[in-house]
């Protein structure tokens, strides 16, 4: 009875951590705030679980417009968008929302910058002298949400399962503790 009541405890205490371990994004090809210096004509998001069908993203210039993504596509633990043309130059924000393996919505975005040598402009002088990345280009758009907010809410929320869980815990295996005595 003690042995069984104690198990309970246990997956009392066990059960909301495995429950509340959110879907995230584990990288993504361009990673955020990255510069590619390539042609790019896709942008792919690995998550630590599979994700549902419908989470997608959306892509966004430097002046907030939407740019369109050719085909956007799920697979397992991978969102992929595709272009039939490449990225032209400039600085990007990939807004993505996906529902995660427990079903909750999780909402981010990262940036990246495109500077690839623009084919019509590629004359061997020009080669030659290519510019060295200027830094001062990077900065400006910062996403319109902060990454944190979401996560924050998420590891209170656990920490208050884990939390409450531990006090059942201890309380139960005190009584039991007494009761034996
Ligand atoms: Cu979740």
């Amino acid at each position: 009875m003690l042995k069984r009541l104690i198990l309970f405890a246990c997956l009392l205490v066990l059960l909301p951590t495995t429950a509340l371990a959110h879907t995230g994004l584990e990288s993504s090809t361009p990673s955020d705030k990255e510069t590619v210096t390539k042609p790019l004509t896709e942008i792919v998001l690995e998550f630590n679980t599979p994700i549902e069908n419908l989470s997608t993203f959306t892509l966004l210039d430097k002046k907030g417009q939407k740019v369109k993504v050719d085909h956007i596509a799920v697979e397992d633990k991978v969102l992929k968008g595709t272009f039939k043309k490449p990225l032209p130059n400039g600085e990007y924000m990939v807004n993505w929302k996906i529902v995660g393996e427990d079903g909750h919505i999780i909402e981010r975005s990262f940036t990246f910058t495109v500077k690839a040598p623009e084919e019509k402009k590629l004359t061997p002088t020009e080669t030659a002298e290519k510019t060295p990345a200027s830094k001062d280009n990077k900065q400006e758009m910062k996403p319109n949400k902060p990454d944190s907010t979401n996560n924050d809410k998420n590891n209170f929320m656990m920490y208050l399962f884990i939390g409450a869980s531990l006090v059942v815990l201890l309380i139960m295996t005190t009584l039991l503790l007494r009761r034996g005595k």
